[in-house]
């Protein structure tokens, strides 16, 4: 019997409270309004910025139902969708691209103001939610909450997939193959025979690892306080690989000191303030760049003296890795399925998604790169 139309009881992961377990609770899923789809998930992975939301990092309403990297295939759809329908495999865009906008109309541009992630009012772009438990609204996660049997989303900000795509390894695309992997390709431009730094190797890190790599960079410096990542880091395509800990000098002096002066091209992708400093100064001071991946808890600032950009650096950031998420989502999974990259090596962990703390306490403890939960 078609469902099409009909609130939808199902499972998902709530987060009731901040620093607390998730609990698996049943809510009911209203069907999509106009331009919107209803989409069943079939796999989503755990990435560090949902992690950022348990601990009160990322700011969000709650209740909430989060997770943002995932894949699945389309229940139903609103009046007027037109680019997907029932049956199609599909992405979850947590940077929509509405078409519309100025950032949307520039051709570089790709944090589209339809976004639910500076400021989260945590609902769809309505303005309402989807989501009920137990006679309460339950509040979305940068308009795509994944971590749910099913889930709303605005037509902007869901992308149709090849066929034939295996939903439980591309489901990666959907935030950390693509954030890392863009922010050396697209946003930094790594040229041949450059020299890179990536300060931490989780599942994004390492994606800006691949990202260098294909770029055709001749080094590729990986940098981590758990040297359990560094196996995994060489494989990818780091050519060395250093702990901070083990250094006396300060880290950005010891790479300086091993590449003339600084690499050209460096990227934080931990989410913190003293290594956001360290990857900008081990940048080369007249021809580096350095790009902003992770992001420290919200009211975290630098104060940066002018000198270290006015000798010739360029420090930038940007999301999703730089993507214009609807159009460049099928081409990425396109190039998955002409093998030009690889996703296996990033899962290291599959499990049910009633085990989604258990993910979560893997991710914690470090012994995870990426968990994907299986529906
Ligand atoms: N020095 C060196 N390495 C460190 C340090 C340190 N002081 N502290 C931690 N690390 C290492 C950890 O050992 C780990 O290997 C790595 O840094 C971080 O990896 P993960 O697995 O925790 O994180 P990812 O790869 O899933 O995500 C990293 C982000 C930087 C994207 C995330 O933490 C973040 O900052 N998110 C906010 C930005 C955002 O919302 N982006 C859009 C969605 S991802
Ligand atoms: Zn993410
Ligand atoms: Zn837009």
């Amino acid at each position: 019997m078609s469902t099409a139309g009909k609130v939808i009881k199902c499972k998902a992961a709530v987060l009731w409270e901040l620093n607390k377990p998730f609990s698996i609770e049943e809510v009911e899923v209203a069907p999509p309004k106009a331009y919107e789809v209803r989409v069943k998930i079939v796999a989503a992975g755990i990435c560090r910025s949902d992690d950022h939301v348990i601990s009160g990092h990322i700011e969000s309403p709650l209740p909430v139902i989060v997770g943002h990297e995932a894949a699945g295939i389309v229940e139903s759809i609103g009046e007027g969708v037109t680019t997907v329908k029932p049956g199609d495999k599909v992405i979850p865009l947590f940077t929509p691209q509405c078409g519309k906008c100025r950032t949307c109309k520039h051709p570089e541009s790709n944090f589209c103001l339809k976004n639910d992630l500076g400021k989260p009012r945590g609902t769809m772009q309505d303005g309402t939610t989807r989501f009920t438990c137990r006679g309460k609204p339950v509040y979305h996660f940068v308009g795509i909450s994944t971590f749910s049997e099913y889930t709303v989303v605005n037509e902007n900000a869901v992308a149709k997939i090849d066929a034939a795509a295996p939903l439980e390894k591309v489901c990666l695309i959907g935030c950390g193959f693509s954030t890392g992997y863009g922010s050396a390709v697209k946003i930094a431009k790594v040229t041949p025979g450059s020299s890179c730094a990536v300060f931490g190797l989780g599942g994004v890190g390492l994606s800006v690892i691949m990202g260098c790599k294909a770029a055709g960079a001749a080094r590729i410096i990986a940098v981590d306080i758990n040297k359990g990542k560094f196996a995994k880091a060489k494989e990818l395509g780091a050519t060395e690989c250093i702990n901070p800990q083990d250094h006396k000098k300060p880290i950005h002096e010891v790479i300086t000191e091993m590449t003339d002066g600084g690499v050209d091209f460096s990227f934080e992708v931990i989410g913190r303030l003293d290594t956001l400093m360290s990857a900008l100064l081990c940048c080369h001071e007249a021809c580096g760049t350095s790009v902003v991946v992770g992001v420290p808890p919200g009211s975290n600032t630098l104060s940066v003296n002018p000198l270290v950009l006015l000798t010739g650096r360029t420090w930038k950031g940007g999301i999703f890795g730089g993507y214009k998420s609807k159009e460049s989502v099928p081409k990425l999974v396109a190039d998955f399925m002409a093998k030009k990259f690889p996703l296996d090596p990033l899962i290291t962990n599959v499990m049910p998604f009633e085990k989604i703390n258990e993910g979560f306490d893997l991710l914690r403890s470090g012994k995870s790169i990426r968990t994907v939960l299986t529906f």
